[in-house]
């Protein structure tokens, strides 16, 4: 992506962006992707337009609560036809608690991914940063899923579009159970996730870049191309271990993970 880290669009054209993405979040609509008007669009437009829409938020009050990776399994890239992760920001507001429900009329066609979350206990600043390094900065580990909603029509998009839509980020639930990582084995870490009581995926940990703390490295890294990094307390999700199976209104899920516990929530 560095090879491509200049601006083609102007400040205006960002701003005005990031306007039309974020309303189509707030308003749960469907839009058609940003490359079909802004062919020229780059990478370093696409992070501003979604740096803008976090800023957006803050200026309202909102708080940024943690940072998601996208798109870090094969099956998931191969899923949508792109070929590299990319990163998103956590607002408050995307947060249920444990058990709760998500109000699916606040969505377009949401989804949803088994994930494990992150947090920190060091800062984390690339580049150069590692899997031992995110280890040893790690304080603990918990299981999470995530309900991804690309404001894009039919979810079909390309990498700029995508990153520029906050990587399809819309809600999030981590559990109560959490672990040091030294106490587990986050590579074969096995996921099931149930909906309506069926099994729909199955999953492990290193289905995320070989092992989910290269997740984490990858998004210091990414960071550091806008001299940014993480901050110790930062809460980081690494991307889905299943691919991501849509949702109704009226669907019940639970995602069992080994030694980690259960997530349940309901679409309402
Ligand atoms: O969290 C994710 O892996 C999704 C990133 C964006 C791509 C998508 O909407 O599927
Ligand atoms: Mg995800």
């Amino acid at each position: 992506m560095s090879g491509e880290y200049t601006n083609h669009l102007t400040e205006a054209q960002i701003q005005e962006l990031a306007i039309h993405c974020e309303n189509a979040e707030l308003n749960a609509y469907e839009i058609t992707k940003i490359t079909d008007d802004f062919p020229q669009m780059s990478y370093r437009d696409a992070f501003d337009i979604q740096w803008q829409i976090r800023q957006r938020k803050e200026s309202r009050g909102n708080k940024i609560v943690g940072m998601k990776m996208g798109l870090t399994s094969w099956a998931k890239m191969a899923q949508m036809g792109v070929e590299q992760p990319c990163y998103g920001f956590l607002a408050d507001y995307f947060s249920v608690p444990e058990g709760g429900d998500f109000v699916f009329d606040e969505l377009i066609h949401p989804k949803i991914e088994a994930e494990l979350a992150f947090v920190l206990k060091e800062d984390l600043k690339g580049p150069g940063v590692h899997i031992g390094d995110v280890l040893r900065a790690t304080d603990f580990v918990m299981p999470a899923v995530e309900v991804i909603d690309s404001r894009y029509k039919d979810f079909r998009f390309d990498l700029k579009s995508v990153i520029a839509d906050n990587s399809s980020s819309s809600r999030f639930m981590v559990g109560g159970q959490m672990s040091p990582v030294s106490e587990l084995d986050l590579k074969t870490l096995g996921v099931v996730m149930e909906i309506n009581g069926e099994v729909v995926q199955t999953g492990a940990g290193a289905a995320v870049l070989g092992h989910p703390a290269a997740s984490v490295a990858m998004l210091a890294n990414m960071l550091s191309e806008r001299d940014e990094y993480l901050e110790a307390g930062t809460l980081v999700m690494i991307g889905a271990i299943t691919a991501a199976v849509s949702v109704n209104k009226g669907d019940a899920f639970t995602v069992r993970y080994q030694g980690l516990g259960s997530l349940s929530g309901r679409f309402v």
